[in-house]
């Protein structure tokens, strides 16, 4: 049984490579995003722990995204915060960029924004969130890696 096992395992294996070899210049020439954008990236702002998270995914340049940003302090969640983001590509000024966010509730805040087309093609981009409460401002940066563009 176990050989009859590993022998299909090798026939699928062997289907599988050259099923995959076949596709090769299509399936290699677009590696998947460095940073995942449909998982939550959870960082230190200060005293609070900031995720952020886009939709749909991956993140492209030229279409709304709608970004969610979680603020929480000793894992109770912060609603009375005014929070921003802004948008900057890596390496490059591609002009300010700032998205306010709304307050959804939960400590969560929502905003949509629009990654413009870089020139040189490039897709590194980083975004700051900054966090208000009160008279104290807190920012955190998070990389995001755009996905090509389809055309
Ligand atoms: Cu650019």
């Amino acid at each position: 049984m176990a050989k009859t096992h590993s022998l299909l395992s090798a026939a699928v294996g062997l289907l599988l490579a050259t099923g995959i070899a076949g596709i090769a210049p299509v399936a290699f020439a677009v590696p998947p995003p460095a940073v995942r954008t449909d998982l939550a990236q959870t960082k230190a702002a200060g005293p609070y722990a900031v995720s952020l998270v886009f939709a749909p995914n991956p993140v492209r340049a030229m279409r709304d995204q709608l970004m969610t940003v979680t603020v929480s302090q000793g894992n109770r969640p912060v609603t009375q915060a005014v929070v921003s983001a802004s948008l900057t590509m890596v390496g490059m000024d591609m002009g300010p960029n700032r998205v306010a966010l709304r307050a959804i509730g939960k400590g969560r805040y929502q905003g949509s924004c629009v990654f413009p087309a870089c020139p040189s093609g490039g897709l590194e981009w980083r975004t700051t969130i900054t966090v208000l409460v009160g008279r104290t401002k807190q920012t955190v940066t998070f990389p995001v890696q755009l996905a090509p563009q389809v055309r």
